[in-house]
This record gives structure tokens, C-alpha cells and sequence, in this order.
């Protein structure tokens, strides 16, 4: 049953009074309408297919990025920013900003069975990674550290992973050091599922009760870091005896009414913060950083048999997540086109996509919608509301970010960060002749050998005055002096290139 509930989830010189006038028609917080602006990048990311590049069985490909201020570095590729992949018998690190495709680099497998990933958390300062490898499997716990490209750990068998016997579904990070586990369900019907805190600095831990009797099954879980709001759910709960659909309902505790370490367990139903009644399914719950839900998942058996499916959504911080955190009303989610409170972003055309996800990445403020192109019948005929496609073997699941009006660009080239194949060199065409995930613009290994040196300068040599894709950095359509000179810029230069 567990494994059926997965596809549920689901200036110039300015006088000063010019420069009084700008500051006063100028919100007074950087980011107080991201949720407004969330709009989608121009390129899609897909990751690595469900079973890996080695073609492992497995349903799904579970993804994190690193926050930012990851001091981490993966060999000499620094983590904050890149997503993480876990699909297969490998984890799977972004070779750069905004690459997906093939590449992508392998950081570290597992010897037994096949994943069946659950996710892949990462601690908020980066430093801890918590990996649920399927059903019935423990769930690993490991230093960032550990992870490396060039000589990829094997994780089940490495001192420095903690392999704890601890039922799961999803888990958040309460903070570095304590990780808040929904165990997804025990065995049923009638499911019941509940949260638990796993103290990671002790090997021997076996969680403690945080929330008990939450009926229904299968839950993302969410903590919000500017407010240590903790949100959780139902993600699944069909109508029957009597009791309505509840799948999707997700509930609100204040910081102050749960604890890292809790004395008794919280009983869910007395809780009376509702956020949501009926949102997809509960799953891929996050807060972004202004406080914003997301929502992803699912609901293939929603109210009246119409399912709410190929979509994910964000839940407003104000009103609606600070009023029902005050004791007020659950989000209203009724008009699609009143955005005031809810928003729904549906990056597959066909809409018939019963595991959307979606993923907050702090780094690059990327809001990353995770759909699943398994089939796209031509003009989506019949689809909407079935639910056609789902996390399945080989599906490639694809991503669109969404960005807020001014994500970070540090090259000023109109790519955000988290999407720019060399960014911090102005390229504001992206071009990417080898499709290895570096644009050409910084891109002087031609030979892929993660250095530049003589082979390279011999292909650019060799393809002088012509009209090579790869040699022409620049993109200018001929192979010459400039090129050369970016060339020389990047001599001896390992990989990683921006
Ligand atoms: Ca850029
Ligand atoms: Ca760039
Ligand atoms: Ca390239
Ligand atoms: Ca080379």
C-alpha cells in the first residue's frame, strides 16, 4: 500500500530629491510579493530518470538543493545552490547551475537494493544530509563531507553514515541537529500515522513522539526557519465510514507549541490550526523565505471523484498562513483566479500529472516545480483532471523554476543564479555546444577531462578560422582571437567553470 500511496503525492547622477522620491515609491522589503511574481524561467531541468543512468528499478527521484552558505565543497565543486538526486543506487550532484540532462555526477551509492527514495533533506546550514532509501530501509543520516565525485562513498557500509531503523515518509529539519520524521502510516486500514524527532548526534536514538493520531497516511512535513512554524498533514484519506475526504489537510503549530524534544506526543486531531482542507495531497510541504507553503502531490480520489491533479501550489503567507497561525480560517483555495491567498503553477500543459512537486531552493530563491512528462498526448486531449501520468520506472521527472522579479544574478546577464550555466561570466545566451552543463562562454575543456590545457589549445588550433560550436566560446559563429583569448583565461583551470 505504501508504495500505491506514492503516486498520490503524490545611475547615473541622480539629485537628491529624485533620489527621496525613488526611495519612497520603493516597497520597504526587498521580497514582500515573491509570492505575486513567482514566474517560470525561459529553460526546464530535467533529473535524473527514476532507477538513475544505470537503469535501477525505482519509482521516483527524490531532490534537494543545498541552502545557501553551504560551507561544503563536493571535490572542489562548492554545494550551495546544486541540487541533490537520489534515484537508483546513486545520489547525484547538479554539475553546474541550472544543468540537468545528462549532467549530472555521481556523488555517492548504495550497495543493497535499489533506492526507492522517500527524499533527500539537507540540514540548514548544509553540513548534514538525511536520506530515506525506500520503504521498509533505514534511513541514513551523513556529513556532506563524505560525498565526492572523484571516489563516491558506499554508503551502506561508511563509519561516517548513521543508518537508523525508524519508520518514514518524509522528514524535515527542525534545525541542525534535530530531524522531524512523519512515519508515514503503520499498517492499515484504518491508517494513522505520526511525527517523531530523531536526535542525529546520537547513533542510537529511536525517536521521540512529537504528534500522534494523524488519520490518514503518507505526509510531507515542513518547518518554517524565520518563524519555526512546523506544518504536516494527511496525505492520504478517501472518503468511507462515513468520515469525508481528507486528503490534502494540512495543520499549523506555532513555535512554542512543539518542542525538538517533547515530553508527551501532540495529538493532531485537537489541534485546531487548519491551513488547508483539501490542497493536492499534503506532500513536498516547504516554507520559502518569506514564508510562503508550497504544496505538491496529488489527489487522484478528490472531493466528488474529480481528482486535483498536474499542479503544484503556494499557500500566501499573509493573509492566509499568518491568519490561521492567529487561530483563523483555512486557506481559501476555491478560485484559482484569486490570488490573494492561493496560487497554482502548472508547468505540465496537459495538467494530468498526479505527482507534481515542488522544491525551494534559498540560494537562488528558485522555486522549482517537479512534473513528470511521461506521456503528453498531442493537445492534451481528455486529460485534465485524470490522472495520467505518475512517478513511475524511466520517467525522466522534469523541472521548471519559478523565480521571484529580482532573483539574485551575479553577472548582472538576465539568468538567475540558479539557472545560469556560467554565472558569473555574462552570457545571456546560454549556449552550451557539448551539453555538458558548462556554457561555452567559460567552457575551454573542450575534451570534457575537467582541465584545460594543450589537448584543448590542439582543438581550438584545429578548428581555426571555422565554425566549430564547441571551440567558438563566444558564440559569434568563427573560432578565432577571441576565442583564444578566453581560452587563455581558463589555462590549468580544473572544472568546475563559471
Ligand atoms: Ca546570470
Ligand atoms: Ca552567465
Ligand atoms: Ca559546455
Ligand atoms: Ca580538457
Amino acid at each position: 500500500m505504501m508504495k500505491r500511496q506514492r503516486w498520490r503525492k503524490p545611475l547615473q547622477t541622480v539629485g537628491f530629491m529624485a533620489l527621496l522620491l525613488l526611495c519612497i515609491s520603493l516597497p520597504l522589503t526587498g521580497y514582500a510579493d515573491d509570492f505575486d511574481e513567482y514566474a517560470p524561467a525561459a529553460t526546464t531541468i530535467d533529473l535524473p530518470p527514476a532507477g538513475g543512468f544505470f537503469g535501477n528499478y525505482s519509482w521516483f527521484t527524490a531532490s534537494e538543493y543545498f541552502p545557501a552558505n553551504t560551507p561544503v565543497a563536493i571535490d572542489n565543486f562548492q554545494a550551495q545552490g546544486r541540487i541533490l538526486a537520489a534515484t537508483g543506487k546513486e545520489l547525484y550532484l547538479q554539475r553546474n547551475y541550472g544543468s540537468g540532462g545528462s549532467a549530472w555526477d555521481v556523488v555517492a551509492t548504495v550497495a543493497g537494493g535499489n533506492m526507492d527514495p522517500s527524499f533527500v533533506r539537507i540540514s540548514p546550514d548544509g553540513s548534514t544530509i538525511a536520506l530515506g532509501i525506500g520503504f521498509n530501509a533505514p534511513l541514513m543520516v551523513f556529513p556532506t563531507s563524505i560525498l565526492s565525485i572523484n571516489n563516491p562513498p558506499v554508503l551502506d557500509t561508511h563509519p561516517q553514515v548513521t543508518a537508523y531503523a525508524v519508520n518514514y515518509y518524509d522528514a524535515a529539519w527542525a534545525d541542525n541537529r534535530y530531524l522531524l520524521v512523519n512515519g508515514g502510516q503503520w499498517p492499515g486500514p484504518p491508517y494513522a500515522s505520526g511525527v517523531g524527532v530523531l536526535d542525529t548526534t546520537n547513533p542510537a536514538d529511536t525517536g521521540t513522539g512529537l504528534i500522534d493520531n494523524i488519520p490518514g497516511a503518507s505526509a510531507g512535513i515542513a518547518v518554517d526557519r524565520v518563524n519555526n512554524r512546523l506544518i504536516t498533514g494527511i496525505g492520504y484519506a478517501p472518503a468511507g465510514g462515513g468520515n469525508p475526504n481528507r486528503t490534502g489537510e494540512i495543520k499549523l503549530w506555532n513555535a512554542g507549541e512543539w518542542s525538538t524534544t517533547p515530553s508527551t506526543a501532540l495529538d493532531y486531531e485537537t489541534n485546531p490550526k487548519v491551513l488547508a482542507q483539501n490542497v493536492l495531497s499534503a506532500a513536498y510541504l516547504a516554507f520559502d523565505k518569506e514564508g510562503n507553503v508550497t504544496v505538491g502531490g496529488g489527489d487522484a480520489f478528490g472531493t466528488g471523484g474529480v481528482g486535483e491533479n498536474g499542479y503544484a501550489a503556494v499557500i500566501r503567507k499573509d493573509p492566509a498562513v499568518d491568519r490561521v497561525a492567529a487561530g483563523g480560517a483555512p486557506v481559501n483555495d476555491g478560485d484559482w483566479s484569486d490570488t490573494a491567498e492561493y496560487r497554482v503553477l502548472a508547468s505540465d500543459p496537459c495538467m494530468n500529472d498526479s505527482a507534481t512537486g515542488i522544491v525551494y531552493g534559498g540560494w537562488g530563491e528558485a522555486l522549482a516545480v517537479v512534473w513528470n512528462p511521461l506521456t503528453m498526448p498531442s493537445g492534451c486531449a481528455g486529460v485534465p483532471g485524470s490522472a495520467g501520468e505518475f512517478w513511475n520506472q524511466g520517467v525522466i521527472p522534469r523541472i521548471t523554476v519559478h523565480y521571484p522579479d529580482n532573483p539574485p544574478d551575479q553577472d548582472s546577464d538576465g539568468v538567475p543564479d540558479a539557472s545560469d550555466n556560467a554565472y558569473l561570466t555574462a552570457n545571456s545566451g546560454q549556449e552550451d555546444a557539448d551539453g555538458d552543463g558548462y556554457g561555452n562562454m567559460v567552457d575551454a575543456d573542450f575534451n570534457n577531462d575537467n582541465v584545460v590545457n594543450f589537448s584543448d589549445f590542439n582543438t581550438l588550433k584545429a578548428e581555426w578560422l571555422g565554425s566549430d560550436p564547441v571551440a567558438d566560446m563566444n558564440a559569434d559563429g568563427v573560432v578565432n582571437f577571441s576565442d583564444y583569448n578566453l581560452l587563455k583565461d581558463r589555462w590549468l583551470q580544473p572544472a568546475p567553470y563559471y
